[in-house]
């Protein structure tokens, strides 16, 4: 027979002993107009009590042997490993679970202007082992902004930024480029004016299909021709 199934079956007989004890109680001490009734009562709770104290007394046994130490579930101890510190590589710096590096100088061969276009600043990313930014959330995008101010010693930035979204496979659907979608609206893209009425970016349709963070708009993001030229944002975790 399996041991609770034991332990389960001698508490009922505890029990049952306990409850024909009381009921032996209730015939002895029957009313006595001899004896005051006051003092009966006293004396049936008496009698109960011992049968009480009693029946504690063995299951407190019970629960002091072996037969009950037995059943008891024992769990292993559990060590939390330490999380592992972000290890960055050359030129990135670690940003809250993500390395960023951000470069205002590089430009194209042959180029005055600083800045790649998204496909040459992708290529610049990913030969340093990373790949462009993606932001998973809000937070994200706002701890991008905060380096790239912090990087560029606090002062105003008048260049663009590309970052790794593109509708360029279906105009339309912005997708990272690990294929997950680009959250939209507020607060990540910007507003542009059009026709004296302000447009929620993207808004540029099939003439313009890759994310820049855009300088003119506070670095909201706004979809830019992908030749135009800016400065890579490169990410990796
Ligand atoms: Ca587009």
């Amino acid at each position: 027979m399996p041991r609770f199934l034991s332990v389960t079956l001698f508490l009922w007989v505890f029990l049952l002993r306990w409850f024909q004890n009381a009921v032996k109680c209730e015939d002895i001490f029957q009313p006595d107009d001899d004896v005051n009734s006051t003092e009966q009562i006293l004396l049936r709770q008496e009698t109960q009590l011992g049968s009480v104290v009693d029946l504690l007394t063995q299951i407190r046994d019970l629960f002091n042997s072996n037969t009950i130490n037995n059943t008891l579930i024992t769990y292993p101890n559990v060590t939390e490993n330490p999380p592992q510190e972000l290890q960055c590589k050359t030129k990135f710096s670690p940003v809250n679970g993500v390395c960023l590096h951000v470069d205002f100088t590089i430009r194209e061969e042959g180029l005055q202007q600083a800045g790649l276009s998204w496909t040459a600043a992708s290529r610049y990313c990913t030969g340093l082992g990373a790949d462009l930014a993606a932001f998973a959330d809000a937070n994200a995008y706002v701890d991008a902004l905060n380096f790239i101010h912090r990087t560029n010693d606090g002062k105003d930035i008048t260049m663009d930024i590309w970052i790794g979204g593109s509708d360029e496979a279906n105009e339309g659907t912005w997708l990272w480029k690990n294929g997950n979608h680009m959250p939209r609206g507020t607060p990540f893209w910007g507003t542009q004016r059009h026709d004296n009425v302000f447009h929620q970016e993207p808004s540029g349709g099939g003439r313009q299909n890759c994310a820049m963070l855009w300088y003119k708009n506070k670095y909201f993001i706004h979809d830019s021709e992908c030749e135009d030229k800016a400065a890579p944002l490169c990410q990796h975790e």
